[in-house]
Formats: C-alpha cells, structure tokens, sequence
C-alpha cells in the first residue's frame, strides 16, 4: 500500500525522519541495522538501538536506582530531566518504598517502539501489596504491563516491568515527555501504606515530517483536450488550515484545477481530487512536458508553511 503512496519530502528511513530535532545520537536512542545490530557500545532491543550493554536487572546490581535522598537530589543538581521525582526522595534504605530500576531516560517512538522500567520493594512487606500504575499523557504513550503489581513476603525483591509502547499521533509535535506513575494501590501493611510515589519520566520520540501524499505517484499522463486525475493530502495532521497552491508551468500545454485545495485538521486525511486538462489545439507537435507546482506557503502549521515547493512531473501527449 504505501508502495503506492508519494510521501514527498518526507524520509521514511527511521533516523531522519526527526528533521531538526536532536539525533538519536543525541538521545541515546536510534533504530538498529536491518540484521539487529548496533554499533560499539549500544545493543539493540524492540529494533532501537540503546547505550551500554544489554543484560536483565536483577535487584543486586541495580546501581543506577535511587536508594537515598542524597542519590535522587544529585540527579537533580545534575539537571537530568530523566530521575525519578521529587516525591520519591526519599531515603529508601530508613522505611519500606517503592524502587525503580531506571535512573536513565525511558525512549519510546510513535513507531510503536517500547521501553522498560523495572521495579520491586525495599523491604519486605507483612502482606500482599498491590502496586497500580498510570501513565501520562496517554496521547503519546500506552501501557503494555499489567495496571498492577503484586508484591508479598516471598517476591517482594523481584523486578517485575513496566512496559510502556509509544504511540503515533501523525502530528509534527516534537518528542514529547511522558510519566509512569507508581504508586501503592492497596495493602494491610502499615507501613507500605504510606509509601511515597514514585514518578519515572520519559520521551516518545516524533516521526512525523510535514510532506505531501499524491496518488498516483507517477508522471501526470494527459491527451490534448482529455483530462486525468490525481489525488492530494497532508501526510499528517496539520495544527490549522493548509492550502496547496497548485499551479502549471504553461497553461498553454496543461492547466490544472482546482488551483488552491485546503484541508483541515479534521479532514487532513481524506485525499482531494485535482483535475488536469490537456490543451488542445489542431497543430501536429511533439509530446510536451510540463510540471505542476504545488505550494504550501499559506498555512498557521509552521511545519507545512516551511515545507519546499513539489513540483508534479507531466507528459501531454499530442492529438492532431
Ligand atoms: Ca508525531
Ligand atoms: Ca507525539
Ligand atoms: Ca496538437
């Protein structure tokens, strides 16, 4: 299907589709090659490519997690904006509390791509403790895990995931940041009632690029004095009205019509119709080119208004 489809302007190769945005590199987090491999110092996991060495937490060599006061605040100096929150400082070795696993950044992508964060107790609890689990927004990320966790005396130190699947929204919105909140649900053991939250903060990386979808994507094939077709649309949902101006190269060979089409955020997806006509004379001539241009200029979306000109390649075939 999308072998069909011209998304013009727009890369679907994984690592440039952010445009602007920082590179993976930056983030730390990038698609693997074909073969699932990444390059020295990274592993691949749910096709991303992930700093470091890839291996399953166990409650022992977690030395990332934010045991203390002190651990969690130097994240804080550090200006990481990727540490577990404010309502966990907590000083977790002095009273039973909820550990994350992850001090570093969850990266999601709205292709779908999913992250991890692992989490257990302090101590071990008198009785069952059900840990719940919300996320924000749920715009651009849903949670894959269970909505709970149980804990109880006998697995109170197991890691148990929390799986997190970012979500396409198929607008240029930039890498968002996103919550899992963990918090106590419900439990008898007095202490782990009061438990504090714990808050891990993430980003679901963007893969939207302003471009333009026209079926079909071959050259524009018109008779003198026929008419063909082909078909327009944003490639992803515009924040306000776009307008494609369309425009031929000689209106003495083909012109083209209608020569403004708008689409709006609740319509983006619906492709409109454009109509070009061979000009028809009774000369006997070449077959002639031409090309239609198609602007975007006039749009409140800065990323449609900043988008390059299209220009339609086209053929009009000789009659006479
Ligand atoms: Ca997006
Ligand atoms: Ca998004
Ligand atoms: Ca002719």
């Amino acid at each position: 299907m999308m072998s069909a489809l011209r998304a013009i302007g727009m890369a679907i190769a994984f690592t440039s589709v952010v445009g602007c945005a920082p590179s993976f590199e930056d983030i730390g987090a990038f698609a693997c090659a074909n073969d699932g491999t990444c390059p020295a110092g990274f592993f691949c996991k749910e096709k991303l490519c992930k700093k470091g060495a890839e291996e399953t937490p166990d409650a022992s060599d977690l030395d990332s997690t934010v045991k203390s006061t002190e651990d969690a605040q130097s994240y804080v100096d550090a200006g990481s904006d990727a540490l577990i929150s404010s309502d966990a400082l907590q000083d977790v070795s002095a009273r039973p509390s909820i550990v994350a696993s992850r001090v570093n950044g969850l990266y999601t992508s709205e292709y779908g791509q999913h992250d991890s964060v692992y989490v257990y107790l302090s101590s071990q609890p008198t009785g069952p403790v059900t840990l719940g689990i919300s996320v924000f927004p749920l715009t651009e990320v849903a949670l894959e895990s269970s909505p709970t966790l149980v804990y109880n005396p006998s697995n109170w130190q197991t890691l148990q995931a929390i799986t997190v699947k970012g979500l396409h929204d198929y607008q240029v919105d930039g890498d968002q940041k996103f919550s899992i909140r963990v918090f106590v649900d419900t439990t008898d053991d007095g202490d782990y009632k009061t438990a504090l939250p714990v808050t891990i903060y993430g980003t679901n990386v963007d893969v939207d690029q302003a471009a333009l979808v026209i079926e079909p994507a071959s050259s524009v094939k018109v008779t003198e004095g026929a008419q063909v077709k082909f078909t327009l649309r944003p490639d992803t949902k515009p924040l306000d009205t776009v307008t494609f101006v369309l425009t031929s190269s000689d209106t003495g060979i083909a012109t083209v019509s209608p020569s403004t089409v708008d689409y709006e955020p609740a319509d983006w997806g619906t492709a409109k119709s454009i109509i070009v006509s061979g000009v028809n004379d009774t000369v006997r001539t070449a077959d002639r080119a031409f090309t239609i241009k198609i602007d975007t200029g006039k749009s409140k979306d800065s990323a449609y208004a900043a988008m390059k000109s299209v220009s339609q390649s086209g053929w009009c075939f000789d009659n006479d």
